[in-house]
């Protein structure tokens, strides 16, 4: 019956937004878990919100960046080196193997996991690579985002993350909008438009 429909639509979990397969690259540099975590939920987002997902360590996607749809790059630094999963990919970037426009059609945007107790290389290896990508060419899409475990880092992640989707939404033509969302910490409800 109607009615029976009308029930089971309202209890089928929040709707998706509908698949539009947008490549999304999300490489991860981590020793402890703390980027890798991040690098899983913003998949786990992205699947739900249309996305071709794929997840991999830094260093798998050395000299490979694809040039389809966005790379997210979600990495730690230790004494200001790379974790251990990201030593080629910095060492390409720094070898001089790049060229200026070496990553030209690549779009990207970091967020970096870290922590001022090493106040000289506090996010050493977020902003290098931050750097690197931009100065080779590659298009950073978002900016930057810091969070720094001496202070509210679940804060800071959230702040970057909330507006992210629509921005890609918005870049890539994606037919869906996200409510906008004023408090810190809450959960996005989609809306299919
Ligand atoms: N954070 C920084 O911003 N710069 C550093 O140079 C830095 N060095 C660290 C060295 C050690 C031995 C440890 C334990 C942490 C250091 N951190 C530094 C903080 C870590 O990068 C931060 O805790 C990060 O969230 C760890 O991420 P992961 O679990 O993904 O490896």
């Amino acid at each position: 019956s109607a009615q029976a429909k009308k029930e089971a639509t309202r209890a089928t979990p929040k709707p998706a937004v509908p698949r539009h397969d947008t490549p999304l690259l999300v490489l991860f540099g981590s020793n402890m878990g703390t980027a890798e975590d991040i690098a899983n939920r913003m998949v786990e987002d992205a699947n739900a919100y249309g996305f071709k997902t794929t997840i991999a360590g830094l260093d798998e996607y050395t000299n490979k960046l694809p040039t389809e749809g966005a790379v997210v790059v979600v990495t730690s630094s230790y004494n200001g080196t790379p974790p251990d999963n990201a030593e080629k990919f910095c060492n390409w970037l720094r070898s001089g193997d790049l060229v200026q426009d070496s990553l030209k059609g690549v779009k990207y945007m970091v967020f970096g996991c870290g922590n001022r107790d090493w106040s000289a290389t506090f996010q050493a290896i977020p902003r290098l690579i931050d750097t690197n990508l931009e100065k080779f060419g590659a298009e950073r899409i978002y900016a930057r985002g810091e969070g720094d475990a001496r202070e509210d880092f679940d804060g800071q992640f959230e702040s970057w993350y909330q507006p992210l989707w629509q921005s890609l939404f918005d870049q890539f033509g994606i037919e869906a909008k996200l409510p906008e969302v004023n408090t810190v910490g809450s959960a996005y409800e989609v809306e299919v438009i």
